[in-house]
């Protein structure tokens, strides 16, 4: 008998986060989750995630609206379909569902994690095996208080937490954002790596000149500093600055992935599997990056922990990924929903080696938080 897919359920779950993030065009002191639950007919759930950076703040998928898109649109798509081909069941969605990648990202995980649970293997196995047991991770100084910034580095560093430092900026004048940034790389020196992700605030002639007060500043790395759809002034910036260039909101698929490699457009990729639309289409963002010869860096959308571990199987997969990853979602909140939360040390995450995702969902902690859980009412 065929095994198929017999329910589909999505919660929106809600955590503060241990500060407030400061990006160019929000703050949050909360992440909104919504997880999906992909029940087979053989008793094997998987889980995913979809997860965004202040509601519509950062792109055009919200977590209540990937919830609403899945219940009303992709579950029914699903029912009964054979659980043994995420790859069928994906193309299926995809047939009736245009764009919605998180929402899309979220339930390719969630039937992927059941297929490798099912087969008794990690994830990563069947995404082509990995090639690494443990994936560096930085971390978002983004406190918006340059004392409070060096302060938390030298913790992190302190800890063997983390050593390389992600700075968010774009908010202020520009001229006030490089003297935060100069001022946190001058107390750190040599320990740390410094980069800045400026979130598409500047324009060409502001980022022109910005990345050249960053190359003396000893940035080593600028992201998305541009508007997504400014590709042109991306290509130019990318062979003018000192500083090596990546692109992350600008690749929403492998097709942006392939005009960038074309016209070079970015020194390096950030990954993110929501924003391309799945693992697999991800995984071809890095086979282009690896073809167009773009550095390769493991992105977020600061999950929590269901989301962040797919996205470590994926990128553990990869065979360059020489700007390491970002994966440091779980740490931002104050709770975590796991049994057993995410192994981080070392300046790493490692990855666990159960089958499927390899983490538990403590369900009981999920549904305190869940939005629309037990004697909660929706917020
Ligand atoms: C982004 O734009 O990269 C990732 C890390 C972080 O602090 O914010 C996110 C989003
Ligand atoms: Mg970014």
């Amino acid at each position: 008998m065929p095994i198929v897919i017999d329910k589909v359920d999505t919660w929106i779950v809600d955590i503060p986060t241990i500060r407030p993030h400061v990006l160019s065009m929000t703050s949050i002191s909360r992440q909104v989750m919504m997880l999906v639950f992909v029940h087979c007919s053989d008793g094997v759930t998987g889980l995913g995630e979809g997860t965004t950076i202040g509601g519509l703040s950062y792109g055009d998928e919200s977590p209540e609206g990937m919830k609403l898109a899945i219940d009303r649109y992709c579950a029914p798509l699903l029912i009964g379909a054979d659980a043994s081909s995420p790859a069928a069941a994906m193309a299926r969605v995809r047939a009736h569902v245009v764009g919605n990648h998180f929402a899309k990202n979220a339930l390719e995980t969630a039937l992927l994690d059941a297929a490798a649970r099912r087969a008794g293997l990690p994830l990563s196995a069947l995404l082509g095996g990995r090639m690494r047991d443990r994936l560096p991770v930085l971390w978002t100084l983004a406190s918006g208080d340059t004392a409070r910034d060096i302060a938390e580095a030298e913790t992190m560093i302190a800890a063997g937490r983390h050593d390389t430092f992600k700075l968010k900026i774009g908010k202020r004048a520009m001229a006030r954002d490089i003297a935060h940034v100069a001022a946190i790389k001058q107390a750190l020196g040599d320990r740390a790596s410094v980069r800045v992700d400026v979130n598409q605030a500047w324009d060409e002639q502001t980022a022109l000149r910005g990345a050249a007060m960053l190359a003396d500043a000893g940035v080593d790395l600028i992201e998305q500093p541009l508007p997504h759809a400014d590709r042109a002034g991306m290509a130019r910036l990318t062979s003018r600055s000192r500083v090596p260039i990546m692109a992350d909101e600008a690749l929403r698929g492998p097709g942006d992935a392939l005009d960038f490699a074309r016209f070079r457009g970015a020194d390096a990729f950030s990954i993110k599997p929501p924003q391309a639309g799945g693992l697999f289409a991800a995984g071809r963002i890095a086979a282009i990056a690896t073809a167009g010869h773009i550095g390769v860096y493991g992105g977020t959308m600061l999950e929590g922990g269901i989301g962040t571990i797919a996205a470590a199987h994926l990128f553990s997969t990869f065979d360059r990924l020489e700007w390491g990853t970002e994966l440091f979602g779980p740490l931002l909140q104050t709770e975590d929903i796991l049994a057993e939360p995410l192994d981080y040390r070392d300046f790493s995450l490692i990855l666990p080696d159960g089958p499927g995702l390899g983490v538990t969902l403590d369900l009981e902690k999920a549904s305190h938080f869940r939005r629309d859980g037990p004697g909660r009412t929706a917020v």
